[in-house]
């Protein structure tokens, strides 16, 4: 019996020196300590051997036991060291992957460049909330109670007298109400009407310009305006100061430039009109100043509005508004 104890471990280290997968290892260790190998069949006899020899054979069956388990596990682990070391290994002669570079989203980069254009002339960015009250968003504007502009149909109304904004130029009344002229100052930002279609977004950006001082008069604007439409687009571009109406301006002038895709001759985008709508713009109608506690004896000035989605499309030949708010990286990378 001895003589076999020594004998079935040494067939099993035989055995194991052999295999080589983890298949081949499991089944020796069933074959040696399963519930019919010949380990188990071994211990399973010695209740039948001479009562002299029971107690030494048994002693040895289990130090067998033992260490068959703790030489077949030490053979997986073994193993698996070995696979897990070749499946991480690097191969650095494999091609790095490609690092992404970001961009900025096109309305982000037009925001920012009609910014710098009117830092560089003397104009500081304001910038004011996004939810407001009526009094901000309409009232001090000059609307009167009956606007169109302030049906439910246009405007997103939180309760009776607070809005999300229609426009930035709350945030203009706001400054002229902490500060006195000369104020030179344009609000960029979010802006909400009830509103969407191929041409409009429930939410779109827009920046306004406001300079107030003493002796501020229409050919201000006009040559400011005419600088900006000059940087924005290029120095050649033609414009015209066509009439129009606001209520928080008067006179009010509507900015075109000449059609950037037929150059005046009459196409699609422009509707035959050879003309492009880019801002509004105007002279600060008085009673806003009365609002905000300056002297319309004393003071005048100029405001300007423009959609900065509207801008874009011009300027990088954009043709359905939708595509910057898709997310579509294939779109947004090209700027
Ligand atoms: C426009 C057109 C004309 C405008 C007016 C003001 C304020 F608050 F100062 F009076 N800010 N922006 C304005 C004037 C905006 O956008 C089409």
């Amino acid at each position: 019996m001895e003589k076999s104890i020594k004998k079935i471990q040494a067939d099993a280290l035989k055995e194991l020196e052999k295999a080589s997968g983890r298949k081949e290892i499991n089944d020796i260790s069933i074959r040696y300590l399963g519930r019919k190998g010949v380990v188990t069949q071994l211990l399973r006899n010695i209740p039948d051997l001479p009562k002299s020899k029971r107690a030494e054979t048994g002693k040895n069956a289990n130090v067998l036991k033992k260490t068959l388990d703790q030489v077949f596990k030490e053979a997986l682990k073994q193993l698996e060291l070995k696979t897990s070391a070749s499946d991480e290994c690097i191969d650095v002669s494999l091609p790095g992957r490609p690092a992404v570079n970001g961009s900025l989203h096109p309305i982000t980069r037009i925001t920012q460049e009609i910014c710098d254009i009117f830092t560089r002339i003397g104009f500081e960015i304001v910038e004011g909330p996004e939810i407001e009250t009526d009094y901000y968003n309409f009232e001090a504007l000059n609307f009167p109670k009956n606007h169109p502009a302030r049906d439910m149909q246009d405007t997103f109304y939180i309760s009776e007298n607070i809005v999300l904004r229609t426009h930035t130029s709350p945030v203009q009344i706001r400054t002229m109400k902490k500060q006195t002229p000369p104020v030179r100052v344009i609000a960029p930002g979010k802006v909400y009407r009830c509103d969407s279609d191929l041409t409009h977004t429930a939410m779109f950006h827009q920046v306004e310009g406001l300079l107030v001082d003493e002796n501020i008069s229409f050919g201000d604007l006009k040559g400011i305006l005419t600088t900006f439409v000059h940087q924005m687009f290029d120095d050649q571009t033609n414009l015209r100061f066509r009439p129009s109406f606001f209520p928080f301006t008067e006179p009010s002038a509507e900015v075109d430039i000449l059609c950037v895709i037929c150059r005046g001759k009459g196409c699609r985008v422009c509707s035959q009109t050879g003309w492009l709508e880019v801002l509004g713009s105007g002279m600060v109608h008085p009673a806003l100043f009365e609002n905000v506690d300056y002297d319309p004896e004393r003071y005048t000035g100029f405001a300007f509005g423009m959609g900065v989605e509207r801008i874009a499309m011009l300027k990088y030949g954009i043709d359905d508004i939708r595509r910057y708010f898709e997310n579509d990286n294939r779109f947004l990378r090209q700027f």
